[in-house]
């Protein structure tokens, strides 16, 4: 093994900017547009030249009541494209699963974006460990199958807080160093949609936390609904406009990173950000 991998960084001082490629047919987000290994690697080469920081490249749809492909069928998807684009720059395997995530470090990832936080798959945290990479800790309260059904919270907030401090703690007596952890509230995961906004709405309290954080709140159905009328929702690819702004909003709010389809729209988001967030005129 070679020696440890640290945490990407963003360019310009920009938050990292995280392009989605998922491999898969049943993705609420894209329909399945780059299930085929040659359609998923042209659109990460698209994303990374449009300034996509790390490609983040899944081959399990996660939406809510989705069935689990074989890892033997996960692999199949992702291997090919993490290899391929691990050419080009960095990239993350989004899996649940250690031997997928394994497989994809051989063929050149060097993070791994969990999001069960490592609480799916036993043998994943001590993967991470031995292998020295980073870790996106995503707060996770089950499959995708009954996720919707744990979505009960006293102060949504202070539990999802609590709870990702939990793993962290957890993660790191198992032998991952905290300077390696990503934290990722998981919208949408296992939360309704004024669950959502009010972690987004809050999301300082998270970043105090003192860890980097992670904001996926890419085209997910929340933000579909907002100012619209019952049944006359954005559609998944009408929402990269109120992903831009929640992307603004999340540097603002001193996110580390954002996991967005739209790299372009991000990109722009983000100058705006720092623009606004800077002292004196621009550049
Ligand atoms: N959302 C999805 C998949 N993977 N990973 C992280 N860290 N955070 C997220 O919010 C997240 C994720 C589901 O959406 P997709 O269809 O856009 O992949």
């Amino acid at each position: 093994m070679t020696g440890a991998v640290g945490l990407p960084s963003g360019r310009a001082g920009r938050p990292v900017v995280m392009g989605v490629v998922n491999v898969t047919p049943d993705s609420f987000s894209d329909g399945g547009a780059w299930f085929q290994p040659s359609d998923a690697l042209e659109h990460g080469r698209v994303l990374r030249a449009q300034g996509a920081d790390v490609l983040d490249v899944g081959g399990e749809s996660t939406r809510p009541g989705a069935e689990r492909p074989s890892e033997a069928e996960e692999l199949r998807r992702v291997l090919p494209v993490v290899e391929a684009l691990a050419e080009l720059g960095p990239v993350s395997v989004d899996t649940m699963r250690s031997g997928v995530a394994a497989a994809a470090l051989d063929a050149g990832a060097t993070l791994v974006n969990d999001v069960s936080g490592g609480l799916a798959d036993p043998e994943m945290v001590p993967l991470v460990a031995e292998r020295e990479v980073p870790l996106v800790v995503m707060h996770w309260r089950g499959h995708s199958t009954s996720m919707q059904s744990r979505a009960v919270y006293g102060d949504v907030v202070a539990d999802v807080r609590r709870e990702l401090a939990e793993r962290v703690e957890a993660i790191e007596a198992a032998g991952v160093p905290r300077s390696r952890l990503v934290l990722d509230p998981g919208f949408g995961f296992a939360k309704t949609a004024a669950h959502n906004w009010e972690v987004l709405r809050r999301l300082g309290e998270l970043v105090d936390l003192g860890l980097p954080v992670l904001v996926g709140t890419s085209r997910k159905a929340f933000l579909g609904r907002v100012g619209r009328a019952a049944g006359a929702e954005r559609a998944p690819l009408e929402r990269d406009v109120a992903t831009a702004v929640t992307t603004a909003y999340a540097a603002g709010c001193g996110a580390w990173g954002v996991r967005v389809h739209d790299v372009a729209a991000a990109v722009d988001a983000l100058d705006v950000a720092q623009a606004l967030m800077a002292d004196g005129e621009p550049e």
